[in-house]
């Protein structure tokens, strides 16, 4: 598929997704988002792929859904349309692991985005926001949820009421992002954590993706259980023998993802 709003470049294992609608501060409307949910499906096949980063502009990773695509929708447009469900749905299928690489604007869906990836690295432009409130609707691709979890009701409800924009600082005080870089390497630092991932037994990083995850949907004893039996796991891999041999020889292991 050959992609008009998204650019896709695989290289060294790292996918790197740039969304490009430069001219709406590459809004999300319906083409954007089949053509990330495509490009994330094909990473999921692709053998060579081992980590997956998302990236924008430096003035906006995404300022939000398509207003103007938005605008004259009727309740059953959007409700039997089901927007963007099957695309989000398909970027969280993807087991391997997605960084957000956030500068300027991540506004509405635009940080709904970010936070549907595994983790995100920012720079200091960064400024985050569901300020969907202001044109008479509220998040729905998760501001409400995803956010709340993330940096806890007070910050939630401050932002999704407010609409006020979080900033750099604020988003890794908040614990949003994991990392606030200064603009210009924004994309080495996240490439590079990206490279360190790749290099990684893929099933030990799906296994973390997996594990990081359910702490967000079961009751803490579960999510210990399942930490712990897919920690059992791992030692019926050829992976674990030659991680732990390395250290022990005092050698990079090499991994083979068996
Ligand atoms: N949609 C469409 N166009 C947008 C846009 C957006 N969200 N954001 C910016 N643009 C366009 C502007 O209209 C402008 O286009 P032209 O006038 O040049 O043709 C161009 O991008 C540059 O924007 P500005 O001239 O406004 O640039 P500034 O630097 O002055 O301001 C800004 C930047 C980011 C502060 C401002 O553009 C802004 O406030 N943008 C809107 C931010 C926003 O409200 N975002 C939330 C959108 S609502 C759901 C799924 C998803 C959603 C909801 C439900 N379901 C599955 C149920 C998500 C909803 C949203 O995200």
């Amino acid at each position: 598929m050959a992609y008009e709003t998204i650019t896709l470049a695989v290289d060294n294992h790292v996918a790197l997704v740039t969304l490009n609608r430069p001219d709406a501060l590459n809004a999300l409307n319906d083409v954007l988002m089949t053509e990330l949910a495509d490009a994330l499906k094909g990473c999921q096949e692709n053998e060579k792929v081992r980590c997956i980063v998302i990236t924008g502009s430096e003035k906006a990773f995404a300022a939000g859904a398509d207003i103007a695509m938005m605008k004259d929708k009727s309740f059953v447009d959007a409700f039997a349309g089901d927007l963007f469900t099957p695309e989000t749905d398909q970027i969280m299928r993807v087991r391997k692991p997605i960084i957000a690489a956030v500068s300027g604007y991540a506004l509405g869906g635009g940080c709904e985005l970010a936070m549907m990836c595994d983790f995100i690295i920012c720079s200091e432009t960064a400024k985050f926001g569901q300020p969907e409130i202001n044109l008479g609707v509220v998040a729905g691709i998760g501001g409400t949820q995803r956010l709340t979890r993330i940096v806890g009701k007070s910050k939630a409800m401050d932002m999704n009421l407010t609409g006020r924009f979080m900033d750099a600082e604020e988003a890794e005080r908040s614990g949003l992002v994991s990392r606030v870089v200064p603009v210009k390497k924004l994309m080495e630092e996240t490439m590079s954590a990206a490279q360190k991932i790749a290099e990684k037994s893929m099933v030990s990083v799906m296994v973390v993706k997996e594990a990081v995850n359910r702490a967000y949907e079961v009751p803490l004893r579960e999510g210990l259980l399942f930490e712990r039996r897919v920690f059992h796991s791992l030692f019926a891999t050829e992976d674990q023998k030659e991680g732990m041999s390395a250290f022990l020889e005092k050698r990079e292991a090499q991994f083979r993802d068996k």
